[in-house]
């Protein structure tokens, strides 16, 4: 028993210590106007490493947020001069979902409705004061966990699962944000489609898996292409991968894709002691204003399919 006991302690504290390690990649925000409330809790939270900012007010608390956008978790009082906990958080969540950020409400309030008004509000949880230093650290890693549950899911929902990529979907999401952008800041950009030419051939010839690591080469490929950039690189599907040049467009962006199909012409594959070598088309067309992001890869369709008919291996614009 005594050594099932030490053998469990070792295993939580190991555990423990590897929580508070995973902490010191979390942001929380303590908003009070009391000092001592405040540093009762900014204590709490440097001990378990969790990077910590300060504010005395609501509106303090805004403008750290503006300049610190990747806060994770929010602990507010309610009870402050010009802006309540309430209305903190009613200002947050116009912005910031319970996705992106926590909130955690901590009032000494003797009001016992507060709590329901905190999480209508958007708070993920409350807690009245006096409390347990045990509690509320075991709310904060509640939270903290969720969180990291949250964009684990987002993540795998975003990526596609073989090559590492964005999927059609956060193509979609970011292309459509970063097009009206452009469009704003009056900056011409393009969209390109690529297919791997004779694709079903190498699938054939060398199996499904082999076709595979072709697919996760011709990624890795456009990857290493706009590292450094703002472009994006998506798989849509299947051997179609498609790219947002973000501030090319005409002669530029042609030059741009033909250097993509120039590195993927330049490919060996080796699988199973078998080079394997590929080709690819691709068809590029410049962000028309007005115009909606599916009307934008269409058009890159369209050339894609005349690149097709001109022989493969080839951009069309
Ligand atoms: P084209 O030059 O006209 O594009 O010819 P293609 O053979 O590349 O085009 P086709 O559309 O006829 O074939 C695409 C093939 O891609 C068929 C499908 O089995 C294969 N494919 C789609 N998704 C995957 C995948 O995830 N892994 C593998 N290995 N093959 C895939
Ligand atoms: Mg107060
Ligand atoms: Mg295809
Ligand atoms: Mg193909």
């Amino acid at each position: 028993y005594i050594l099932k006991d030490s053998a469990d302690s070792v295993a939580r504290a190991v555990h423990s210590v590897k929580c508070i390690v995973e902490n010191s990649a979390f942001t929380v925000l303590v908003v009070d106007d009391a000092r001592s409330a405040r540093s009762g809790l900014v204590d709490l939270l440097t001990r378990r490493q969790f990077k910590v900012f300060e504010a005395r007010s609501g509106s303090e608390a805004l403008k750290i947020m503006a300049v610190q956008p990747n806060i994770d978790l929010i602990i507010t009082d309610y009870h402050m001069p010009d802006m309540d906990g309430y209305q903190l958080i009613q200002r947050i969540r116009t912005e910031k979902t319970s996705e992106e950020l926590r909130i955690v409400g901590v009032s000494s309030s003797s009001d016992r409705r507060l709590s329901a008004l905190f999480l209508k509000a958007g708070a993920s949880d409350f807690i009245y004061r006096p409390f347990v230093a045990e509690e509320l650290q075991c709310r904060i890693d509640n939270n903290i966990e969720t969180l990291k549950q949250l964009r684990r899911l987002k993540y795998y929902a975003e990526r596609d699962p073989l090559t590492g990529l964005s999927n059609r979907r956060l193509f979609f999401e970011t292309g459509i944000r970063m097009a009206r952008e452009n469009e704003r800041a009056n900056r011409a950009s393009a969209v390109a489609i690529l297919d791997v030419d004779h694709f079903k051939k190498v699938n054939d010839t060398y199996g499904h898996e082999a076709g595979d690591v072709v697919l996760k080469a011709v990624a890795d490929t456009l990857a290493e292409k706009v590292e450094g950039t703002r472009h994006l690189v998506a798989r849509l599907g299947g051997e179609e991968f498609a790219l947002y040049l973000h501030d090319l467009a005409g002669r530029a962006a042609f030059d741009f894709c033909n250097g993509v199909r120039e590195a993927v012409e330049a490919l060996v594959i080796e699988v199973n002691d078998k080079m394997i070598h590929i080709t690819a088309s691709i068809g590029v067309a410049d962000v028309q204003p007005e115009e909606t992001f599916d009307n934008h890869l269409n058009a890159a369709d369209q050339f894609l399919y005349m690149a097709k008919n001109g022989g493969r291996n080839r951009v069309f614009c």
